[in-house]
């Protein structure tokens, strides 16, 4: 088996969508799902961009796909060889993960179609793609290429006045509805035979027609070279899109890939994990990893990743908590300056957190649930479309899930804990921690009869049971936000006491500062040493029923379990990993006992239905020094993009995509978890726990500016620098 790549012989139509996903390439600026050349809207192509939002009339908020400026599709006198049209003898499909590219080889009866495709990891604004066509008949050819504007979108269309030019280099621009963003598309081809070309505009995009002579057995090559600009990135993103085509014309496809496969290259060099024992977990493994660098906004600086990454619309784009503790793990151990730009998002997002703070009555930073440019929040107050009366549901994802203002403060504190850097805090990440502990302090309430202090109407990381009280989860994260916020205020204290006395003075923290000293340790979830901690106030008075009981009670595969009439609502089925998520990330408060109690109340009870969920679990069996439960969970998650599992469709709506959380626990599982690599004071440890199938693991890690490649197997782990 080669683990470094993944193909599929033969054509499925009923794999459209979920080969959209399986063989997306990308470079973080876009995305460019695996479809096939000559497909459009119909087979959900797109180009989709990071951080370019657009909301049409009252629907969903998302990001804007560019028109594809690689569409080429075949004729052989006058036959179009389009897959799902004409009937193919013999069909594949790859995607290379060492070296970032897509290719197909489709053979019909009239001409043998091969083509590999790019979107540049040197380039962030380039593509490309090398069509080899092989003819098995003599006859007229034509090839209809060009940039299509007539683009698959959820909630679209987000483009408008169009306008296109014809020459060399084809163009076309229009305008994002909202905002009156820019976006151009430039395309450029060279092809190696003798032909005529026709330019055409239509209603649905800019088109050349290469027209020649086919021989019997000859191979004519076609290459594609597109750009992208909108005006994020600048003025006249026209006029660069046509002069980057111009550029790659001259430079050629040759040089071009080997500049993107250098690039992919170094990112391998930095966070390969080599699994020796089982090469379908190695491959899995090196999917996952090259769908998070695919979609990493290594361009950008301060932009962060999508809950689908950069596989289309859904989640509307947004950023969700997945960023700090399912992605920003992997970056911040194999490359922290990456892992510093994700964070900076939410430093540059602040003040979006600040007034949905305000909106709701509260001080300090709420940050959105679903997070768009500039702070946005994408999340709407009916999130979900009940599929009996069709009819939006309410929900509280948006108002309740408090739990994010924490989870982004943990990645901050992580960030310093293995990186040592301080620098990050000085340039807003110790007033994005102190505004977040603000925020819960004044969502927080104290008891009239008592001192307890609580986090009420909150939902944890199981979805299904919205509205409820003390999450333990959730009064963690937040005590642990409260209480990084006094220590952040002591280390400074020490080293640099005129930056924190300026920052507390410009917030008018002094107050603040002394309830938080009181209140962060009555917020502490409690609980007795090995005991099975309640997810939140009056959860075990829930119905204790089976997984299998509760599926049963579904009327409709696509109901949503959550909500007030959900099948879970009232029982103690969860969602997905939340007070076992907890013990995951707070591992120095739990014992092996208390973790394993609680994995193995809490497992059973777990419908897994979000894909967040695996990871959690696999990381608490490694603590608890049983990786071969782990293993199931591991795998999962790795191979989530593979195998296509996931839900698709919520109802009508397309929720599917790649699944960058996922991607990021697999990685977490086997270094964190199955290596048990840990980083404390710029110390490292590990402490090896692989499960049978492993025979050994090893990868690279940057801890305080020093790269390390650490080596476990069965009978310990060693480490060499550089
Ligand atoms: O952030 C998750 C959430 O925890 C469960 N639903 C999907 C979101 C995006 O992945």
């Amino acid at each position: 088996m080669d683990i470094w790549s993944y193909t599929q012989n033969g054509y499925n139509a009923d794999d459209t969508v979920t080969n959209g996903n399986r063989f997306l390439i990308g470079n973080g600026y876009m995305g460019y799902r695996g479809t096939m050349d000559e497909w459009g809207r119909g087979e959900m192509a797109a180009v989709n961009l990071a951080g370019v939002y657009d909301q049409n009339g009252d629907q969903w908020r998302e990001p804007v796909n560019a028109p594809n400026g690689l569409f080429a599709k075949l004729s052989v006198n006058g036959e179009e060889l389009s897959l799902g049209k004409a009937e193919p003898s013999a069909h594949s499909q790859t995607v290379h993960f060492r070296r970032g590219t897509h290719s197909r080889d489709t053979e019909f009866a009239a001409a043998r179609i091969q083509s590999e495709r790019i979107v540049s990891a040197a380039e962030p604004h380039l593509l490309a793609s090398r069509l080899t066509l092989t003819f098995k008949t003599d006859g007229r050819a034509e090839l209809t290429t060009g940039i299509v504007t007539d683009i698959w979108d959820i909630n679209g269309p987000h483009l408008f006045g169009h306008s296109y030019q014809t020459g060399a280099v084809l163009l076309a621009e229009a305008r994002t509805g909202e905002l009156d963003i820019p976006v151009a598309v430039a395309q450029a081809a060279q092809c190696g035979a003798a032909h005529d070309e026709k330019q055409e505009v239509t209603d649905t995009g800019v088109y050349r027609r290469i027209c020649f002579d086919a021989k019997a057995g000859e191979t004519v090559a076609v290459t594609l070279f597109s750009a992208v600009f909108t005006g994020m990135d600048g003025p006249e993103p026209g006029k660069r899109a046509a002069a980057l085509c111009e550029q790659a014309l001259s430079d050629g496809y040759e040089c071009l890939v080997a500049a993107h496969e250098a690039a992919w290259e170094k990112l391998w060099q930095n966070s390969a994990v080599e699994l020796s024992g089982c090469d379908e977990a190695a491959r899995a493994l090196n999917a996952s990893l090259y769908h998070l660098h695919s979609i990493a906004p290594r361009h950008a600086g301060n932009l962060s990743i999508p809950a689908r990454g950069l596989s289309g619309q859904t989640y509307k784009g947004a950023i969700f908590w997945d960023s700090e503790v399912f992605l920003f793990p992997v970056f911040v151990h194999t490359e922290p300056e990456l892992a510093k730009a994700l964070l900076r998002y939410r430093i540059e997002t602040l003040p979006g957190a600040l007034r949905k703070a305000a909106e709701y009555g509260f001080r300090g930073a709420f940050y959105p649930w679903e997070s768009q440019e500039g702070g946005a929040e994408g999340c709407t107050n009916y999130n979900v479309t009940d599929v009996f009366t069709h009819r939006p549901v309410r929900t509280y994802f948006r108002d309740r899930q408090i739990h994010i203002s924490g989870d982004i403060a943990y990645a901050f504190w992580r960030y310093y804990e293995i990186t040592g850097d301080l620098s990050l805090m000085r340039e807003g990440g110790a007033e994005v921690i102190l505004q977040c502990a603000r925020f819960y302090l004044s969502r927080a309430h104290r008891r009239v009869d008592g001192d307890d202090v609580e986090l009420l109407d909150v939902i944890g990381p199981d979805e299904y049971h919205e509205r409820v009280n003390n999450n333990a989860f959730t009064n963690q994260m937040a005590a642990h936000c409260m209480s990084r916020a006094l220590a952040l205020t002591e280390i400074f204290a020490e080293s640099d006491p005129a930056f924190i006395d300026a920052l507390l003075q410009k917030l008018d923290y002094k107050d603040d500062l002394a309830r938080l000293k009181t209140v962060y340790p009555l917020l502490r979830p409690v609980f007795a040493e090995g005991e099975v901690i309640e997810q939140f106030d009056g959860y075990f008075a829930l119905e204790d029923c089976s997984l299998e009981t509760v599926r049963g009670r579904l009327l409709d595969e696509r109901e949503y379990w959550g909500t007030n009439h959900g099948v879970a609502a009232h029982t103690q089925i969860i969602k997905q990993a939340d007070v076992v998520a907890m013990t995951a990330l707070f591992p120095a408060l739990f014992s092996d006992e208390t973790v394993e109690r609680n994995w193995r109340y809490y497992e059973p009870r777990t419908e897994h239905g979000s894909s967040l969920s695996a990871c959690m679990h696999a990381l608490t069996a490694c603590c608890f020094g049983r990786p071969d439960l782990a293993w199931e969970h591991f795998i999962k998650s790795a191979s989530i993009d593979l195998a296509g599992g996931g839900k698709h469709w919520a109802g009508e709506i397309y929720i599917g995509g790649t699944h960058p959380a996922a991607n990021g626990g697999a990685w977490m599982i086997a270094v964190l978890g199955f290596a048990g690599l840990s980083v404390r004071d710029g110390e490292i440890t590990a402490s090896p726990r692989l499960p049978p199938q492993i025979t050994s693991l090893r990868f690279p890690v940057t801890v305080r500016g020093k790269r390390y490649r650490i080596t476990v197997t069965h009978d310990g782990w060693s480490r060499e620098e550089g």
